[in-house]
């Protein structure tokens, strides 16, 4: 049943924001309803696109008086149900609150609107020569303000960390309605308990993100790809440590010759490598020296004779750095036709190797006649584990199959203090799960915290706890 807001709650969002600022028709509701998930029928009750801070303290005071749920929304990228409104509640778009305001290229920094397209935002640093370091595949539609609320990573976190590196001033509205404008862009403020580092990741359950001032950097130095053969993927860990020591990175990827080969057929592209190989390291790195190819020859030669590497590709212009980057890239899309169950999952670097050793047995026995698409920031300990749907099996019998598989998986992360989650949030589909990388009294002081933020629970309710 398609739920409906409370008719004087509905006269006064059309009052306050207008026909294009509340939206109710059945292609909005679907739209803004979902997002990269598909978990839930989107159900939404409405679509409200505020212009304003001052318009998004007007909605949250309406959805207190009126009991209605808030869902806020950014790009709806995100790969955990963050954003998914499925039982009526009304979406709290900040599309159109999507400006840069404003770049200090002294102080190095930028401020814009939660909406703002995070390649846009990228794209105004570069104009002044700078970088906005966080980069991923769904830059190109993720939001600033969804980035901060669900922690963003991507591809260059063993440089760069992850968005919460990068976030020097926040303004959110909380579910009382309270414009708190935490922290204000400065470097140094040791001033009490920093709101900021509470409401990054916090997937909308705290407050609504408006507003961000983000610390830029200086663009790396010529950056090349170096794309290796490898036989499996505890090689890829001796890798990296010679890596580590001989280059200054700036990524360090991995992925299997099936996630390879599902992009190579579905784009035509080319083989990156004279043979194939079980596994392929992707590594960036800065050329800061005239000499780096000769040394990245001599590691790649060490390597070699080492075992862990059986053939390697340098990039030498920016054409062929980016296409060898899409054979990363290109994996998340190219798989989504199978509906994968994805697993996110990290630990630290030095447990990689047990985790993997115990994670491969387990794909042995109850992934045994399944596809299993491995890729991921390796580097930084984060790996993507991917289990295609067969054609031979329903959706919803694949998922069930992969969720208990999920409880033996979460259990290895626990034991090794991991993530069941390490970049794409919690949301509606690991909420179940986390127990397994929080304690109860972790997330009991999660609840308590929301209490206070958003005491009528107005906020994202049903998602993360
Ligand atoms: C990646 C993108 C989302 C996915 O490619 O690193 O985080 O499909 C992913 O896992
Ligand atoms: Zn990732």
């Amino acid at each position: 049943m398609k739920a409906v807001l409370p008719d004087v709650m509905t006269a006064k969002l059309q009052e306050l924001l207008g026909p294009s600022g509340f939206l109710t028709d059945a292609e909005s509701l679907t739209a803004y309803g979902q997002d990269w998930t598909r978990i839930a029928e989107p159900a939404p009750s409405g679509v409200v696109l505020p212009t304003s801070t001052t318009q998004v303290q007007a909605i949250v005071s309406l959805a207190r008086s009126h009991k209605v749920a808030l869902v806020p929304s950014g790009g709806r990228t995100g790969l955990s149900g963050g954003a998914v409104a499925a039982r009526g509640e009304l979406v709290l778009s900040l599309a159109r609150m999507n400006k840069v305001l404003g770049i200090d290229p002294v102080g190095r920094s930028l401020t814009c609107e939660a909406g703002a397209v995070t390649a846009m935002v990228q794209e105004a640093a570069r104009d002044q020569g700078l970088m906005y370091p966080v980069d991923f595949a769904s830059s190109g539609s993720s939001q600033i303000g969804g980035n901060i609320a669900t922690n963003a990573g991507g591809i260059q976190v063993i440089r760069y960390g992850m968005t919460r590196n990068w976030v020097t001033g926040l303004k959110v509205v909380t579910g009382t309605g309270e414009l708190l404008d935490l922290n204000k862009g400065l470097l140094k403020n040791n001033t009490g308990l920093d709101f900021r580092h509470l409401m990054i990741g916090s997937e909308g359950v705290l407050g609504i993100i408006v507003e961000a001032t983000l610390a830029l950097t200086t663009p790396p130095a010529n950056p090349k790809v170096l794309v290796l053969g490898v036989p499996s993927m505890n090689a890829i860990m001796s890798v990296l440590e010679h890596c580590q020591a001989a280059l200054p990175l700036l990524a360090f990827e991995f992925f299997s010759d099936l996630a390879l080969d599902k992009v190579i057929s579905a784009h035509g592209l080319q083989q990156p490598l004279q043979g194939r190989y079980p596994f392929y390291a992707l590594v960036e790195f800065e050329e800061v020296n005239p000499d780096v190819d000769r040394e990245v020859l001599a590691l790649v030669e060490k390597c070699m004779a080492s075992g862990w590497v059986g053939d390697a590709v340098l990039s030498h212009n920016e054409a062929q750095r980016r296409s060898l980057w899409r054979l990363r890239e290109d994996i998340s899309g190219t798989i989504a036709r199978w509906t994968p169950y994805k697993n996110d999952i990290a630990t630290t670097v030095a447990q990689v190797p047990a985790l993997l050793a115990r994670v491969e047995k387990l794909i042995e026995t109850r992934y045994a006649d399944l596809e299993v698409v491995w890729y991921g920031h390796i580097g930084d300990g984060n790996l993507h584990l991917n289990i295609l749907c067969p054609e031979t099996m329903s959706v919803d019998e694949f998922q069930q199959h992969c969720k208990s598989v999920s409880t033996e998986l979460f259990t290895i992360l626990a034991d090794l203090g991991g993530s069941v989650s390490a970049e794409h949030g919690v949301g509606l589909l690991k909420k179940e799960f986390l127990g397994y990388s929080r304690s109860q009294f972790e997330i009991d002081l999660m609840r308590s915290i929301k209490r206070e933020f958003d005491p009528d629970g107005i906020l994202n309710p049903g998602k993360v706890i």
